[in-house]
């Protein structure tokens, strides 16, 4: 048996990625109202009146304005929670995410 120990020189290059973020995206509709849309965002994404209503008209005028970035997971979660709490005031608002290039 040898008692020699042969320390590396190199360490072993493990490359680690982050993880990719999602985009959590606010879809334009014709029927939900503003108030409600800032409500949602306010609630949901943590967002100022200011930057909740500027989020909103953006969508509304441009069909659709990306809300904020989040790992997959948290960014679905949210979309959901918001898209379900519109549903269940009876307005068809919805988000969606799509991951960053
Ligand atoms: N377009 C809606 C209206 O005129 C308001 C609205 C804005 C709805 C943004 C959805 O993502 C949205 N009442």
């Amino acid at each position: 048996m040898s008692d020699t120990v042969v320390t590396p020189k190199t360490k072993p290059q493990v490359k680690i990625e982050r993880p990719r973020l999602h985009k959590v995206i606010l879809l334009n509709d014709d029927y939900t109202p503003r108030e409600f849309v800032v409500h949602v965002l306010k609630a949901e994404f943590r967002v100022t009146e200011d930057q909740a209503y500027r989020i909103m008209m953006t969508a509304h005028q441009r069909g659709a304005c990306v809300v904020a970035v989040y790992t997959r997971e948290v960014a679905e979660t949210k979309a959901t929670r918001a898209t379900d709490l519109a549903r269940s005031r009876g307005h068809p608002l919805q988000f969606t995410t799509e991951p960053e290039e």
